[in-house]
């Protein structure tokens, strides 16, 4: 099996380290450059993603993007570490359902409220940041991990964020977030990724 994670340093593909290692997956890196605002316009020729972005995976010759596509396709293939409910298990919904929520309504919450442009409340689908920060602390005030007592791949999304973000300002000072991020980055995979992401 040849599995090729299209990578560039401390990025969103810096969690898919992660996950590949949680996996206990056999992968190569491919660094590519991407482009940043302000500063680089071009895309990498390198790097099959439409838009140039990161990450992208390449598993025996398909390509897949999108975060939450490459996180459901891993754990599918790698199902023996279990961070990933298979069909079948009463987990799979909730798994599904978080997933899709990552991508569908909090990184469009957190980027609209980074680049100060949020939509009035009840536009389009979109959710403002503080809905979406008190349905996280609710959740995991009440559970170590979004589906339960286990952790998941979509922990590794939340939680790798949080991480990430725990500085900024955007998101409200919260014990329960900060001690969920700290659990799941926490991983020895997570560490394992950590020294991986820029060497
Ligand atoms: N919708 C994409 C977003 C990926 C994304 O925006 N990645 C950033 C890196 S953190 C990127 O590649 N930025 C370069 C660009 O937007 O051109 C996904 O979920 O995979």
């Amino acid at each position: 099996m040849s599995l090729t994670l299209i990578h560039s340093p401390q990025t969103r593909s810096s969690a898919f380290i992660w996950l590949l290692e949680e996996l206990e997956a056999p992968y190569e890196l491919k660094r590519v450059t991407i482009r940043h605002a302000g500063q680089t316009e071009g895309l990498d020729p390198a790097n099959p993603h439409p838009h140039g972005k990161v990450p992208g995976l390449i598993h025996d010759g398909v390509f897949i993007h999108e975060q939450t596509a490459i996180a459901l396709y891993l754990t599918d293939l790698f199902p023996k570490n279990r961070i990933g409910p298979q069909i079948g298990d009463p987990k799979r919904g909730p798994y599904l359902t978080w997933l899709a929520y990552y991508s569908g309504v909090a990184e469009p919450a957190f980027v609209s409220a980074f680049l100060k442009m949020e939509p009035p409340r009840g536009t389009a689908g979109w959710v403002k940041v503080d809905e979406v920060m008190a349905y996280l602390i609710k959740t995991l005030g009440a559970q170590p991990y979004l589906l339960g007592n286990d952790f998941s791949a979509a922990d590794l999304l939340f939680g790798g964020t949080f991480n990430l973000f725990s500085q900024s300002p955007l998101l409200p000072k919260s014990d329960v977030i900060r001690d969920y991020a700290q659990r799941c980055v926490s991983r020895p995979a997570a560490q394992r990724a950590q020294a991986k992401d820029a060497g």
